[in-house]
């Protein structure tokens, strides 16, 4: 069973893509579920989840990267042993740590007999709030975007050209291998594209010796620099 978390902060746009995936990816064939960090912004509608034939969860109380590991775990089992999605669609609260949400999904596998596969990390960048991003959360955003597999420039429909080649320039910095698309929820663009790499592409299991090395990176060499 497939895990596609969609990462970003608050306000990324994040649920307004994740809605826009799950109809393409269920309009594809897929038996999607959808898993909601609710942090108190906008809850996904019940009336689209029942006329899709999808399973949604709300976990709240905490961030399901860390706090709440355990019960996201139980979770994603309850809905492998009670529903059988092909993909869970996950959205973490806008803090959370895609290395983290990857280890709280793996340990799913003690309380359900079968094994845990992730999608592509795919994080979310608002192009319209990019200059506001590099102030305040900097450093949050740097960590979703480096250990992203993906990283949608959202928003290009109400953003400028300066600040999608801003946003371009910061991803391109910070992770260089990240595959770079760019994409509005509100009018469907990059939906398809991810959809595609969501079905076809896998990204590597919770490693604990490279999150290690991730973080050697970002604390240890910088701070000699
Ligand atoms: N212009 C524009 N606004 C968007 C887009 N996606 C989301 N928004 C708006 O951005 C705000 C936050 O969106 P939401 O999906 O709730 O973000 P989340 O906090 O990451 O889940 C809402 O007001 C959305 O209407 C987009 O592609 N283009
Ligand atoms: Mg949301």
């Amino acid at each position: 069973m497939k895990i596609a978390q969609i990462a970003g902060f608050l306000g990324a746009g994040k649920t307004t893509f994740l809605i826009e995936l799950a109809k393409e990816l269920v309009n594809r064939g897929n038996r999607i579920a959808i898993v909601v960090n609710d942090v108190g912004d906008i809850n996904v509608d019940a009336k689209f989840i029942e006329s899709y034939g999808l399973k949604a969860k709300e976990i709240s109380g905490g961030c399901i990267c860390c706090q709440i590991a355990g019960s996201f775990a139980s979770t994603v089992a309850t809905l492998y042993n009670t529903f059988k999605p092909d993909i869970i669609i996950v959205e973490p609260s806008g803090v959370a740590i895609p290395w983290g949400l990857k280890r709280a999904a793996e340990y799913s596998e003690e309380e359900m007999p079968a094994k845990i596969e992730h999608a592509p990390v795919v994080t979310l960048v608002d192009s319209v709030r990019i200059e506001e991003l590099l102030h305040s959360v900097r450093r949050l955003v740097e960590t979703q975007i480096r250990e992203a597999d993906v990283v949608l420039i959202n928003k290009v429909d109400a953003s400028t050209p300066e600040k999608i080649k801003l946003s371009e320039e910061f991803v391109r910095q910070v992770n260089p291998r990240a595959r770079i698309m760019y994409g509005s929820g509100k009018q469907g663009q990059g939906v398809k594209e991810i959809a595609t790499a969501i079905e076809k592409e896998i990204s590597p299991r919770y490693d604990e010796a490279m999150e290690e090395e991730i973080l050697r990176k970002e604390y240890v060499e910088r701070d000699k620099a």
